[in-house]
């Protein structure tokens, strides 16, 4: 377990600078949180990306107070950042013994159709019988990129080249149920001529998954790129005004990871994350984890 976590969160390095040690070293030597303390402590928290109304919640509680000291911010942050990502729910992936359906969002590059292959290679490692749509036909090689992955992961794929994604979809549940599978994914778009358009899309194959599939367990996860600062937080509100996202999957964590957009997200707009992705290959997902993830921050 310990060493699954040391290679999930290696990266935070930056974030825990940023978040953590620059606080720190900011306020953590001063005798009182004045208000000059506590200005340059929430400028620092904006610029760490954790969003200006986490970072004036965080600063406001110190004010005026005397139970809290500077030389205590550290044990704050810890005990502050557990409690979000807590209340934004758990982090592990629904999952029943009926048909799981899998509705994967989020803009373009983000790793939405990566994570289709990593989850199906998954789900396919646990012997699932699992199902793939492509809800993603405005791009012809984006068909031509989740052919592969099913592939790669032994998974069965629906795709109608520049048919109408809802159709798509459609198509792909009435297999599923026929047939009996356990999981089915579902690719989309990130970008189409206009972001109106692209979030009418989305809107119509939520609607056929919730009316065709009642019965089945749905989650709407959306795929945020890690590098990604407070774009994410705006990203998140728009795609859940429009399909009511149930969680997160965070990608490219391997990479020099701004990771403090969880903790914006899960403070804002109170959804977990429960995926995390640390490569490019099929195997390169793990399962978010927030003591893990605190733990990576404060070590
Ligand atoms: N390093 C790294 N790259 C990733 C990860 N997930 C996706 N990518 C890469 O990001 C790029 C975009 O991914 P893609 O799945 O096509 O994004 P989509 O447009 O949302 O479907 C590809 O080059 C992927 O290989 C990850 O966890 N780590
Ligand atoms: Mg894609």
């Amino acid at each position: 377990m310990f060493g699954f976590f040391k290679d999930k969160f290696n990266n935070l390095k930056n974030t825990a600078q940023a978040l953590v040690g620059n606080v720190v070293e900011a306020v953590g030597s001063e005798e009182e949180f004045s208000d000059f303390v506590l200005d340059d402590m929430e400028d620092t928290l904006i610029s760490a990306d954790l969003g200006v109304n986490y970072a004036s919640e965080l600063v406001d509680n110190l004010r005026g107070q005397s139970k809290i000291k500077p030389a205590q911010v550290k044990e704050y942050l810890r005990s502050e950042f557990l409690k979000t990502l807590k209340n934004a729910g758990e982090n592990k992936l629904n999952y029943n013994d009926g048909l799981n359906i899998y509705f994967i969002t989020g803009v373009n590059g983000a790793g939405k159709t990566t994570l289709i292959g990593k989850l199906a290679y998954k789900f396919k490692c646990e012997g699932k019988k699992v199902l793939i749509a492509c809800g993603d036909t405005f791009r012809a090689a984006a068909e031509e990129q989740l052919d592969i992955w099913s592939k790669r992961a032994g998974a069965d794929i629906v795709r109608r080249d520049k048919a109408d994604p809802a159709s798509v979809v459609f198509e792909a549940i009435e297999k599923a149920q026929k047939d009996g599978y356990d999981v089915l994914l579902v690719d989309t778009a990130g970008r189409l001529q206009n972001k109106f358009n692209l979030m009418e899309e989305l809107k119509k194959i939520k609607s056929v998954i919730d009316k065709k599939a009642p019965e089945a367990l749905r989650e709407c996860i959306l795929v945020l790129d890690a590098n990604t600062g407070q774009n994410g937080l705006q990203q998140a509100k728009v795609f859940t005004e429009a399909v009511n996202l149930t969680s997160v999957a965070l990608t490219k964590l391997d990479g020099s990871a701004k990771g403090a957009i969880v903790l914006a997200v899960a403070r804002d707009m109170k959804l977990p994350v429960k995926l995390v992705g640390v490569g490019e290959k099929m195997e390169d997902l793990r399962e978010f984890n927030s003591e893990e993830f605190i733990e990576a921050l404060f070590e």
